[in-house]
């Protein structure tokens, strides 16, 4: 190898190593070091608080169109457990027409009372293979745990859209599951995938103000702070309903909503 083939490779690697001709900047120890955050910024969410001179929203949901059912599904196995014949209601309405396990809720507050007035514990049963409950909220950072009562085999299957699905068997020796935390508000199908007749409905939400109507169709949010809310109400079957609902600094606004 002559000298001008050894200078030329010589030059070749320098370029190599200075990326094509460029001079890397030099760093001076003096140099402030730069202000990259290393954890992502805090994300825009509800503030839980203590609310102060807060109002009520309160009322009652009813229904006034045709009852379908109780629907009486013929049960194909694990009929020791389950029974022979399972009685669907998915409409339930007192003599007044007050309808239960409809949720009512303000989907546009931004502060207010804790997320844990919701609670610490968020069960589902599976008992005579039906969900108890048939409606369950759910505050989002919270995990659902799914009982098995019943002592057989049931696959947990939700659906949901933007949360982490949960597809799972739960044999009869598993009495308990635990699902991710929630982490987006909505309404998320349960199902099992050994008795087709299961079902039930998680509801995700981001704030505390969301209650299930009693067997009279009545409601209570408590301690609203004063301000003007869009308030939804969910029926598993009737659909959904929203209103815009002004609450007064301790007062009562009122909703009396049909379906
Ligand atoms: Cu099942």
């Amino acid at each position: 190898m002559n000298r001008r083939v050894l200078l030329g490779a010589a030059i070749l690697l320098m370029a190599a190593a200075c990326g094509g001709g460029e001079t890397p900047a030099p760093t001076l120890a003096t140099e402030p070091p730069l202000d990259q955050p290393t954890e992502p910024p805090a994300q825009e969410g509800y503030q839980g608080g203590t609310v102060s001179d807060g109002g009520t929203i309160s009322g009652t949901i009813s229904y006034s169109g045709e009852i379908v059912g109780p629907i009486e599904v013929e049960v194909d196995k694990d009929n020791e457990i389950c029974g022979d014949t399972i009685e669907l209601s998915p409409i339930v309405r007192d003599g007044a027409g007050g309808l239960r396990d409809a949720v009512v809720r303000i989907t546009d507050i931004s502060s207010g009372k804790p997320l844990s007035v919701l609670g610490t514990e968020f069960v589902l049963d599976q008992k005579n293979c039906v969900y108890s409950p048939s409606v369950l909220i759910v505050p989002v950072g919270s995990a659902m745990t799914v009982l098995n009562s019943d002592g057989i085999l049931h696959n947990v299957h939700t659906t949901p859209f933007d949360n982490a699905p949960l597809n799972v068997a739960q044999p009869g020796t598993q009495p308990e599951i635990t699902s991710d935390p929630f982490t987006f508000p909505e309404v998320i199908p349960v199902s099992c995938d050994v008795h087709s007749w299961m079902n039930a409905n998680v509801l995700a939400v981001d704030n505390p103000y969301a209650v299930l109507t009693g067997s009279d169709g009545s409601f209570i949010l408590t301690e609203v702070p004063a301000g003007t809310y869009t308030v939804e109400i969910w029926h598993s079957e009737l659909g959904i309903q929203t209103m815009e609902v002004t609450v007064e600094a301790g007062g009562t606004a009122t909703i009396n909503a049909e379906f």
